[in-house]
């Protein structure tokens, strides 16, 4: 597995495709080793599988988790070897997420927990807000939460309290729902089982049978409690005489008044069964290879079923082998998903055009507007260049004293024509001075004007190219 996003990419998956199957009216089996499982629980313990081995990937040393029935008192057991309260204790069933539970001096990790939907949550370092932040409610518990945090627990001892295992289920013997996500007998590097008195029965016997049979030779402890003050210790070891003897596991007994063999677990669990970091990697690596590949088989599987869309967003996140299979084995998920993909990028890109178009049109008007007002001011400056020179009037006084000097008038008329030659001369002199000013003014306004034009066809050409909706 490639990296901690792509692994938790995996359990968001698991997550969508329940709620896709949920969505269904029809009910949904799932064939594994050739015999139909329930969908729904084999999807919660690939979470648990997923989530136990991305938590404990890091955390070397002595992996041991509490096992036993629901309500045999397996927190209050794990809460006192911590010496906090950090796993919720309740009279009704009340744990619900694997709880990793390791001391600061340990190792250099922080509280967190790992959600139903895949998504990491930081949790507290302080016992008591974080027993309160994994206490059960009506919302999805966490699949695993981890406290690394001030405890009495020694160097390198992960404690693992576990939701109970159901009697009901454990009567009717399915394998699926003895509580014990698969993967902990893997990461596990001990066992510790939790029997309670009153309340033992032979689901209790039963249960630590199979975890004899699958803890593939592991240190198994026993923890033989008084659920109630008025058990003494002599009924308890009367039990293990009974009943655990034959057994050949070490038996530790505790009552309210005597926790003294509590004490002697807590300094033996830390002498038997060490992980080093490499084998805790390989060992959630192998674990989470193994999860990736019944999730390749389910997906495949899910192609008969039809109708189970996988978002492109949730495909993108996901290593290339599941991705891969998801090409290779589900064409009609993907083909859906690429005829939905399409229409996305299609309405991406019509939405694109549009916005580009009308950044266009708005440049395309703005610049017209300046060719208007160039012109103009063209048009103007010309006109000033064409009218810098003398004015008419002095020409038509000289044309009217020369005709009146044709017709022998000679007085009135050269006295009109000199006053109407200094003016000429006056205004041509002006015209001479105002003349440079106003070429450059048109040359300006044409230069102007040329620019803008040229911009304007740089503009035209520049037009988006249509993008139909459809
Ligand atoms: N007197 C007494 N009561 C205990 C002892 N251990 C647990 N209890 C009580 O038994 C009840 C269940 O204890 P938990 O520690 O929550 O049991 P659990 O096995 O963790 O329960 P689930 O997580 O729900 O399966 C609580 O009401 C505890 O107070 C004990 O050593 N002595
Ligand atoms: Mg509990």
């Amino acid at each position: 597995m490639e990296n901690l996003s792509e692994t938790l990419s995996l359990i968001s998956l698991i997550d969508h495709i329940d709620r896709e199957i949920r969505k269904k009216s029809v009910q949904v089996f799932w064939v594994v080793d050739d015999s139909r499982v329930s969908i729904g629980q084999e999807l919660a313990d690939l979470r648990r599988d997923i989530g136990s081995a991305i938590m404990l990937m890091e955390s070397f040393g002595y992996r041991i988790p509490v096992l036993g029935v629901v309500k045999r008192g397996k927190s209050s057991l794990v809460n006192y070897m911590a010496g906090a309260d950090l796993s919720p204790v309740n009279a009704l069933p009340e744990t619900a997420s694997l709880m990793v539970i390791g001391n600061r001096a340990t190792a250099d990790l922080g509280s967190i927990g790992i959600n139903w939907n895949g998504k990491v949550e930081k949790l507290s370092v302080k016992a008591e807000k974080f027993c309160e932040q994994v206490r059960r409610t009506d919302s999805d518990p966490f699949i695993v939460a981890r406290f690394v945090g001030q405890c009495e627990l020694a160097e390198n001892v992960w404690l693992i309290d576990t939701p109970g295992s159901s009697e009901a289920n454990l009567d009717t013997r399915r394998k699926e729902s003895d509580g014990i996500p698969d993967a902990l007998y893997a990461l596990a590097t001990s066992f510790i089982v939790v029997l309670g008195v009153p309340g033992v029965s032979s689901c209790d016997l039963d249960l630590l049978s199979e975890v004899k049979e699958r803890s593939g030779g592991k240190p198994i402890f026993v923890v033989l409690k008084a659920l109630d003050s008025s058990v003494p210790m002599n009924v308890l070891e009367d039990f293990r005489q009974e009943y655990l003897a034959s057994l050949g596991i070490k038996v530790f007994l505790s009552s309210d008044k005597d926790l003294t063999q509590i004490d002697e677990l807590r300094s033996v669990i830390g002498l038997s069964g060490y992980m080093t970091s490499d084998e805790a990697i390989t060992v959630s690596e192998k674990v989470i290879y193994e999860s990736e590949s019944k999730i390749k088989n389910l997906l495949q599987q899910l192609s008969n079923v039809g109708g189970i869309e996988i978002p492109k967003v949730l495909l993108s996140t996901l290593s290339q082998s599941v991705s891969d299979c998801a090409h290779d084995q589900l064409p009609e998920v993907i083909a859906k998903n690429k005829a939905e993909t399409l229409r996305i990028e299609r309405e991406r890109l019509y939405k694109e055009y549009l916005a580009e178009f009308h950044r266009w049109n708005q440049r395309k008007q703005a610049k017209l507007d300046e060719i208007k007002r160039y012109r103009g001011e063209l048009a103007r400056a010309e006109y000033d260049l064409k009218k810098n020179g003398p004015s008419s009037g002095c020409g038509l006084g000289i044309l009217f004293a020369i005709s009146c000097l044709f017709f022998l008038i000679p007085l009135i008329p050269i006295a009109v024509g000199v006053l109407c030659a200094f003016a000429r001369n006056k205004e041509i002199k002006l015209a001479s001075v105002n003349r440079p000013r106003l070429e450059a003014s048109v040359a300006r306004a044409r230069n102007l004007l040329k620019a803008a034009e040229k911009e304007q066809e740089a503009i035209n050409l520049s037009e988006p190219t249509r993008v139909s909706p459809k």
